[in-house]
């Protein structure tokens, strides 16, 4: 009897009968809808539904053709926009969102007709975001506004150095290398003045000593008399300290996932979206995983650093599973070939045995798509915290194999010096560097430009 009104129903449906078709809609049989409608397309009505349906499904190809064939009229304004970003004629979209005229669309106008190598446009659209752009958002407007000016060459790109130079502005002002090793009389209070900055730098007593000693002998050695005769010596030096902390963030070829742990606080989620941007701007396509759901502001906040960085994100309600939400992620990343994966995580500390449960099993479930992985589990550390942060970064050290250090807040902090202590304590070398709250201010880490920038 059921079969028999299905088909009855179905029957309706290939007749063009709209009811009927609406009724395999709700049923669930959206496919066979669609199957059927494309018979009709020249029927307005029924055009119509077509239309929607495929813009429910996410068939934005086939919408495009339709609303181009067919019927313009079809797709609203803001439709239209999405539609010609998903088929790729990206300046035809840009061109609709600028059309939309507020600021979200206008920002969104202006990063397509970056991409579609449009900068004038870029920037006519960016300037009227500027002006509508409330207050808590525009910190992300001014961004795009510097990228598009940097493209048309109207502002000066910063440097790798321009950044290190700025992120470690606060540790300078603390050595002070500049002043003591600017020709002064080498003599007792020298080496103290030296020794109790490097201790405020927060490189710890053992090595401070150390370094000062090694320089009173290089001085009887060589009978040296300024300070600027050790300036060489001391950059050797110091080099040699953190020389085993450099090392570059690994890739797997294919898909390379990486998972982040750290306190609370600590820069996770910023180094997250930013390293997302990293790789977007190289043409990859990247997919963010809300694996901290124990506050929906994180996922919001993660959220945030997916648009901006023009990332995919796989998140679940407040309070889900991470671990599922991490299965989620691996299984779509597979399906829909994502060539990065970056997992953040909570780090709720005073809950350690929870926390430390909960990474491991995060970590077994990446490991179960790909034994091979993570690429890497980068332990993200707050550089304002200092040395402090060692005791703490064992516990995580200790809940699973991490395999390099994101040191952040470089730029907030007069503790830079401390990159030796903690590089050497937990023996696990520092990877990616943090300068500063910019979606651009994470770079990798170098010793020779980290040592000079120390004395520039
Ligand atoms: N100045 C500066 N701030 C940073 C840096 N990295 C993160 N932050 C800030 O630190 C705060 C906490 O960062 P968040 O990513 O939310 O930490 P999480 O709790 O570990 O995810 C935010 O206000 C960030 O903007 C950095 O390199 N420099
Ligand atoms: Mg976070």
């Amino acid at each position: 009897m059921l079969f028999w009104r299905k088909s009855q129903e179905e029957k309706l449906a290939e007749q063009g009968d709209k009811n009927a078709i609406l009724s395999l809609v709700e049923k669930g049989k959206k496919d066979r809808a669609i199957q059927i409608l494309e018979n009709f397309k020249e029927n307005p009505e029924l055009r119509g539904l077509l239309y929607r349906l495929y813009m429910e499904e996410g068939k934005y190809y086939y919408a495009y053709q339709l609303v181009e064939h067919y019927d313009p009229g079809l797709a609203t304004a803001k439709e239209k926009a999405l539609i010609y970003e998903k088929v790729g004629e990206i300046e035809k979209s840009a061109q609709e969102y600028a059309k939309l005229g507020d600021w979200e669309s206008l920002k969104k106008a202006s990063t397509l007709f970056l991409q579609a190598k449009r900068p004038e446009k870029a920037l006519e659209c960016v300037e009227r975001a500027l002006k509508l752009v409330p207050a808590l958002k525009r910190q992300e407007v001014e961004e795009l506004a510097r990228r598009v000016k940097e493209e048309l060459g109207l502002v000066e790109r910063e440097s790798f150095l321009d950044k290190l130079r700025r992120g470690l502005k606060k540790t300078r002002e603390v050595v002070e290398f500049n002043l003591l090793f600017a020709g002064r009389k080498i003599d007792e209070e020298l080496f103290e003045e030296l020794e109790e900055k490097l201790i405020r730098a927060d490189v710890g007593s053992k090595t401070a000593l150390y370094l000062t000693q090694e320089l009173r002998k290089e001085a009887i050695r060589k009978n040296l008399k300024t300070s600027d005769q050790l300036v060489e010596y001391f950059k050797k030096l110091l080099s040699e300290q953190i020389s085993s902390c450099e090392a570059t963030l690994k890739e797997t070829e294919g898909r390379s996932v990486y998972l982040f742990l750290g306190v609370n606080g600590s820069g996770k989620t910023t180094t997250v979206g930013k390293l997302a941007y990293k790789f977007t701007k190289e043409g990859k396509k990247v997919l963010l995983v809300a694996g901290d759901t124990f506050r929906s502001a994180a996922i919001e906040q993660l959220e945030v650093w997916a648009q901006r960085s023009g990332a995919e994100l796989v998140k679940k309600h407040e309070g889900a599973d991470p671990a599922s939400v991490v299965y989620e992620a691996m299984q779509r990343a597979e399906r829909e070939g994502h060539q990065v994966v970056l997992v953040d995580t909570a780090g709720r500390l005073h809950t350690k045995e929870p926390l430390v449960r909960e990474l491991r099993k995060t970590r077994d479930i990446i490991k179960k798509f790909s034994p091979e992985q993570p690429t890497e589990t980068l332990l993200v550390i707050d550089a304002t915290v200092g040395q402090n942060s060692i005791q703490q970064a064992k516990i995580f050290k200790e809940a699973v194999e991490v395999t390099g250090i994101v040191l952040t807040k470089l730029d907030g902090s007069a503790k830079g010096g401390a990159i030796v202590p903690i590089c050497k304590e937990l023996g696990i070398p520092v990877k990616l560097i943090g300068v500063g709250e910019g979606i651009e201010d994470l770079q990798p880490f170098r010793v020779q430009a980290f040592v000079e920038e120390l004395f520039s």
